[in-house]
């Protein structure tokens, strides 16, 4: 079997209120990659807010996809690393990242799909029903939003919250957690996210304050670059780390393992380097006890999550419009069945690329 086409397109779609507030869009990258034996694999990224997406595609396009022009789809591994080794000089991390990321998890679809199976199958399935956190709460939200959107995952049965702690007073954030915790109760756990937004101190001023809320996590403390500050932050507050969104690659994950900066692991199967990438880290993750949650695209990493001894929870921001899958996972009782479908299951629906395509 040989990979004969690969056609991306980026396509901008709406977000719903209250999202819509902070990210009045976001933009997918998306590749198919066809072969001559009529089966196709579906890759995309997810440009959370749209940035990036551009350039994404034009590396994407230029640089990666000519390496799989011709090769057989089913050598992933080996396919992985040539797309990764392509360009010594460009480090994959951010837009080499995303784009690498979109083509290894199509090459995956394709694998699945000759294989006859959904992707976690492939792997070894250790579960294929995967508990849902409910996430936004973005600063941009009245306390209104936020509780609105707090009480609609909890409606879905979701036992965990994410929210944001972006106010500069951490006595400000403090208030907002407890307006959540006010309105939810026992029922729902919570987790908050500093998005990188505090130094070292900043962060144990701020933890301190929310300490007694029995939070699941406290996320991505410090600047995704400086692995030792987040380390300094896991081993200063009483509340465990959650981090790695912005991280790529295993050796990232690696230092950030080693040095005992986080308690949970969040790589996005869209940044990371895709499925192969984030598999690896899991696996190294698993080596020490660490449990795994990867970041958003909940409908590409439940597959992951599926796999893994030691997965957690899968992100749920409900941002899909209806016309853009052919079929969204539901979220029943705070779960998601992993799709049946061969690969990852997911398909763009009829009509979605004229849609929401970007004429730029
Ligand atoms: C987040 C940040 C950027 C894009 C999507 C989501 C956030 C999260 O940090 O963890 O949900
Ligand atoms: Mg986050």
């Amino acid at each position: 079997m040989k990979i004969v086409a690969v056609d991306s397109c980026v396509l901008t779609v709406p977000t719903p209120k209250p999202i819509a507030l902070q990210f009045p869009q976001h933009k997918l990258v998306v590749a198919e990659i066809s072969t001559d034996a009529g089966v196709s694999g579906l890759g995309y990224s997810l440009a959370f807010g749209g940035g990036g997406a551009e350039a994404i595609q034009v590396y994407l396009d230029t640089r990666l996809k000519p390496v799989l022009i011709g090769e057989d789809p089913l050598f992933v591994e080996r396919l992985w690393e040539r797309m990764f080794r392509a360009d010594m000089g460009i480090k994959k991390q951010g837009v080499a990242a995303y784009a690498l990321s979109a083509l290894d998890i199509g090459l995956w679809d394709i694998a699945g799909k000759i294989a006859g199976l959904p992707l976690y199958q492939l792997w070894g399935a250790v579960t294929d029903r995967i508990p849902a956190y409910g996430s936004g709460g973005w600063a941009r939200y009245s306390v209104e939003d936020l509780v609105g959107e707090a009480e609609r995952y909890a409606g879905l049965g979701c036992r965990y919250y994410k929210m944001k702690i972006h106010h500069p007073d951490p006595r400000e954030n403090r208030k907002r957690v407890e307006a959540v915790r006010r309105a939810l109760g026992e029922r729902v756990r919570l987790m908050v996210d500093v998005n990188q937004r505090l130094d070292v101190l900043g962060n144990i001023r701020q933890a301190a304050l929310l300490e007694d809320l029995d939070l699941v996590w406290y996320e991505e403390p410090v600047l995704a670059d400086d692995i030792a500050a987040c380390a300094e932050v896991s081993e200063k507050i009483r509340i465990p780390v959650a981090t790695g969104e912005n991280n790529y690659t295993r050796y990232e994950f690696r230092e950030l393992i080693e040095r005992r900066a986080a308690r949970y692991l969040m790589p996005d199967v869209c940044r990371a380097n895709g499925y192969s990438e984030t598999l690896r880290i899991a696996r190294l993750a698993a080596a020490h006890s660490v449990a795994v949650s990867p970041h958003v695209v909940h409908e590409l990493s439940l597959h992951i999550v599926g796999a893994l001894a030691n997965g957690f929870l899968v992100e749920f921001i409900d941002w899909t419009p209806p016309d853009l899958f052919e079929e969204m996972p539901p979220c029943k009782d705070g779960h998601f069945q992993i799709p049946q479908r061969p690969g990852h299951g997911m398909a763009l629906a009829k009509g979605a690329v004229k849609k929401y395509r970007s004429s730029a």
